[in-house]
């Protein structure tokens, strides 16, 4: 048995419990419940605040957690990080006020900063040979700088939007973090084994979100070239259509190429395309 931590409620949390339910583990979640047994996969997921998941991990109190990289920097606790999750991504950035006029980090030199990231800043300052007095608060971090508590602050930033509408402006970015899955440094060999199948199935979910199933057809003498422009895991698989001289082309290709591929696919005759969403992928 192996106990996964996941952030009980917040940005978190749904999409860590839809994770697990991609990777076929089904677990009970509910406002009450705090801990819950796999009813297919040797796991136990125990329900948490996201700021105690890294110490958690580190004790041995869990023995694999769901959190953000912002939060395992922040925390110092030894825990090992397994995988990036590709949810959950933000930044953790300076700002000021947005009608200053800010030229370089030098300007934090002396100044005093909000931040629920201490550890992160101050390693950050002393990278930078800043001296500047770090205001440690628990949240609405941004409102600091406007009630004259701090002149800047560092805080996660994701849309950008919070900062807008606090009068502030995003100055230097320190750390760029998504979700990660950590796990404790001592696993035993079961509890490695499990992991190893943990990942693997987390692995065939990721890829399968950033590739798309593609079916298209086309006149023969193109085919050729498609097979160039989608290359597929090995290569497409292509099928004679009933009408002489078409084929089919079945293949997978890369989400971020998407619109680029089938703008030179529909150029060279390609018709019929159809693009689908794939469940799972195991390269
Ligand atoms: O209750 P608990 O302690 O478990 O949760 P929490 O309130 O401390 O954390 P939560 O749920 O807000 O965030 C959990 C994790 O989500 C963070 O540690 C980050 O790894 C990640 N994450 C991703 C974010 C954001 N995006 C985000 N935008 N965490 C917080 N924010 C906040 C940020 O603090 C700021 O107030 O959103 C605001 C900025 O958003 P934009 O879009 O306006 O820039
Ligand atoms: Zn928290």
């Amino acid at each position: 048995m192996i106990r996964l931590a996941i952030q009980k409620s917040g940005r978190l949390s749904e999409k860590s419990k839809r994770l697990l339910l991609e990777c076929g583990i089904k677990i009970n979640s509910g406002n009450k419940i705090l801990k819950s047994k796999a009813e297919n996969f040797p796991i136990e997921v125990y329900y948490l605040r996201d700021d105690d998941i890294p110490q958690y991990v580190a004790e041995k109190a869990a023995d694999i957690g769901i959190v953000g990289k912002n939060l395992v920097a922040e925390k110092q606790m030894k825990v090992k990080i397994e995988k990036y999750l590709g949810f959950g991504k933000c930044k953790i950035s300076l700002a000021v006020k947005r009608e200053l006029d800010y030229s370089s980090i030098q300007w934090f030199q002396n100044k005093r900063v909000a931040t629920s990231y201490p550890n992160i800043l101050s390693s950050y300052f002393a990278k930078n040979n800043i001296n500047a007095d770090i205001e440690v608060i628990s949240g609405s971090v941004e409102i600091a700088p406007g009630i004259g508590l701090a002149d800047g602050i560092c805080d996660i930033v994701s849309t950008g939007s919070t900062l807008l509408t606090n009068g502030l402006k995003e100055v230097e970015t320190i750390m760029k973090s998504e979700a990660t899955l950590i796990a404790n440094e001592d696993l035993d060999e079961k509890q490695k084994n499990i992991l190893t199948d943990l990942c693997f199935r987390i692995d065939a979910v990721i890829k399968a979100e950033q590739y798309k199933y593609i079916l298209l057809n086309a006149p023969n003498d193109v085919i050729e070239q498609i097979c160039e422009i989608l290359p597929g895991m090995r290569s497409p698989t292509v099928l004679p259509l009933a009408e002489k001289n078409w084929s089919s082309v079945h293949t997978v290709i890369r989400e971020d190429k998407f619109w680029e591929v089938i703008g030179q696919l529909k150029k060279i005759g390609a018709q019929g395309i159809l693009v689908t969403d794939i469940e799972k992928l195991i390269l």
